[in-house]
């Protein structure tokens, strides 16, 4: 398919999208074991943004023909990164439209050599519509920018004399009421104001759209007979933990697998052979969340070993995956995991940072983690979109517990409620489980942030993506988050739990911080009266500029926000012992947003900054989050052993 196939382009330049795509295969995180290898192209990638009209000029003259330099100048762009803030160009910051990335990788001669091996290129995220072309040659397109997608390469590097191949990655950030998230261009036609063929992209979501290649892009090979996708559920039968598997092969009819399961010393505790099956681990070390065991996020290693019987003779592939034994299960009015009442002490994240942007850095994520235990979280929801896979692999190594939520969010013209929206929001939440169904961390699915469901459409709507979600993973609860004001939300019967934001004292009742409490137990009760469900506070908070103090508290103040949360804090702790699960800050750092009067280089509404130092309030919520460990029955003596250094417990 050629890309003006694949996407209907209008005259004046971005996109309308038309192409369901269909889910093939699994999406096993590429692992190096004695069958697979990896070799990573992170680095200096070279970049063009096709600042032409109508956007096209790089299609017309089909840029990924001949090395890109060849078609004009181009510019040096990090990978991983948002390609927006690395420059000094105010063009490129708001560029709305195709960009082009391209590297030559050079490849180890038996890849290009061997046929039994199979080459996959792998791209982790690119924000928001990729085509791939490797030498010249259309491989692969994906939509979504938060999800990955892969092509397998082999024929192409494979049929010739090659010790290199060339990838090029055009990318097209422009959103429409159909993508996830959505958006509209609007076309400034008034010739008295704006230059002819003037758009700016609008959007109703409180994020910067920030663009390019977001996550590490990699090959990696496999055998040509494989271990596609593994899926594990997990349960307990008194003291005995139980793993069920499922082993999906390619490119053999003729196989046996054999998969073990091995303690963190490494030792076996069970085995099993065959593509499904269930193994038993008597006296299990169960997953459990940060804070709330001595020994928290305890993982075993399955080990699966596929031994097939190809055209050139028996082939073996081996994958290792971690596996976490845990159980998640919801009352009317509790959230439990291994059977104990579980409440959701965290923030919500934005994948942010200077420069970078929405770029995976190893060092950033690594701080976060380190503030996240420093405060006392033992949750976080993925707001608003999925966050990397490296993010997930330490939410299960640390105990970290997610509410992962797909990219719907700011879905609020009446056109995002129909067909063509829902059919690729079902792809989405498809790509999403299909990645994270095998966390353990991941104990609940989130499908959308405020949309506007109290438009007709929107009971159907959430009613099918919520029913399908529950289809492709049985195992976990899903919900939605709604908004405080929205009463008449359509969507909310059919969630498991009930995610509420709200904003008193701030988006209402600007600076009476004295009507919160009434305000929030209200909102409390009229949601758990109407629904019976557990509620989570999923978002609250206030704008807060570092530095800036007021006593009394005034809006905009450390001292507001700290007060703020405190008259939250007074209701969630009544409202805890009967139906509510969890609170949830928002945000847990600043973040850019798109520019408006309402926002001050981003929204401030931080515990930290966005460079992650400590607002007043950062203070405060972490005394209460180690408090709120140490109450809990079951946490006592875990949270001692685990706050060496804490002065918060000598
Ligand atoms: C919300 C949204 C979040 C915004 C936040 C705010 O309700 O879910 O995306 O950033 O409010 O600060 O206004």
């Amino acid at each position: 398919m050629g890309p003006g196939q694949a996407c209907t382009w209008t005259a004046l330049g971005p996109l309308l999208w038309g192409c369901a795509l269909a889910l093939q295969g699994g999406m096993l995180y590429p692992r190096e074991s004695p069958s697979r290898e990896r070799k990573e192209l992170d680095g200096l990638w070279s970049f063009r943004a096709d600042f032409s009209d109508n956007r096209r000029q790089g299609f017309e003259q089909q840029w990924y023909r001949r090395p890109l330099r060849e078609s004009g100048p181009t510019l040096d762009m990090p990978v991983p990164s948002s390609f927006n803030d690395v420059g000094q160009d105010a063009r490129l910051r708001s560029f709305v439209g195709w960009v082009w990335y391209e590297r030559e990788a050079a490849l180890p001669q038996r890849w290009s050599q061997d046929l039994d091996t199979r080459v996959v290129l792998r791209i982790g995220s690119a924000h928001y519509y990729a085509i791939v072309w490797v030498n010249g040659v259309h491989v692969a397109e994906h939509e979504g920018g938060h999800l990955p997608f892969e092509a397998d390469i082999s024929k192409l590097v494979q049929s010739g004399p090659l010790s290199s191949c060339r990838i090029t990655i055009a990318i097209n950030n422009t959103l429409t009421p159909h993508t996830l998230p959505p958006g509209t261009i609007q076309y400034k036609t008034d010739t008295s104001k704006y230059p002819k063929g003037y758009f700016v992209q609008d959007i109703k979501f409180d994020f910067f759209n920030y663009a390019g290649l977001h996550r590490p892009v990699l090959l990696y090979t496999t055998p040509t007979a494989y271990i596609d996708d593994i899926t594990v559920t997990t349960g307990m039968d008194q003291d005995t933990g139980l793993v069920n598997y499922q082993v999906f092969v390619q490119g053999s009819e003729h196989f046996q697998l054999e998969v073990c399961l091995r303690d963190e010393e490494g030792k076996v505790v069970a085995e099993g052979t065959g593509g499904r099956g269930q193994l038993q681990v008597p006296s299990a070390n169960l997953w459990w969340p940060y804070l709330m065991h001595e020994h928290p996020a305890y993982l075993y290693s399955l080990e699966v070993k596929l031994t097939a019987q190809t055209a050139a003779g028996p082939a073996s592939d081996f994958y290792t995956l971690p596996v976490g034994i845990r159980t998640v299960a919801v009352t009317e009015s509790q959230f439990l995991i291994n059977g104990k009442p579980f409440y959701f002490h965290g923030v919500n994240k934005h994948e942010d940072a200077d420069i970078r942007g929405k770029g995976f850095d190893w060092s950033l994520l690594m701080k976060d983690f380190n503030l996240l235990r420093w405060l006392g979280a033992n949750s976080f929801r993925t707001s608003h979109y999925p966050y990397a896979e490296e993010v997930m692999q330490l939410c299960d190594r640390y105990g970290i517990v997610v509410i992962d939520e797909c990219p719907g969010v700011g879905i609020v013209l009446p056109e995002s409620f129909g067909n063509v929206s829902l059919q690729h929001h079902l792809e989405v939440m498809e790509e999403l489980v299909r990645r994270d169904k095998n966390h353990p961390a991941v104990v609940m699915w989130s499908v959308a942030n405020e949309p506007a469901s109290s438009l007709k459409p929107a009971g159907y709507y959430f009613k099918t993506v919520i029913a399908h979600t529950k289809t492709l993973d049985p195992s976990r609860p899903v919900t939605f988050v709604t908004n405080s004001n929205y009463a008449a939300d359509l969507g909310v019967p059919y969630v498991d739990v009930i995610c509420v934001n709200s904003y008193y004292s701030w988006y209402h009742d600007y600076g009476h911080l004295e009507v919160i409490q009434l305000q929030l137990a209200t909102q409390f009760d009229t949601w758990y009266r109407a629904y019976q469900k557990p509620v989570i506070q999923s978002e609250y908070g206030a704008e807060t500029i570092a530095g800036f103090h007021q006593d009394p508290p005034l809006m905009f103040s450390e001292e507001y926000q700290k007060s703020l949360l405190e008259q939250y804090h007074s209701v969630l702790d009544q409202k805890r012992k009967e139906y509510v699960v969890g609170e949830l800050i928002w945000n847990f750092a600043d973040f850019m947003t798109n520019q408006t009067p309402a926002r001050v280089l981003g929204n401030k509404k931080g515990i930290f900054t966005r460079q992650r130092q400590p607002k007043s309030a950062a203070f405060l919520l972490r005394e209460r989050y180690w408090k709120l460990a140490n109450e809990t029955r079951y946490h006592r003596s875990v949270v001692k052993s685990q706050c060496l250094g804490n002065s918060l417990f000598p």
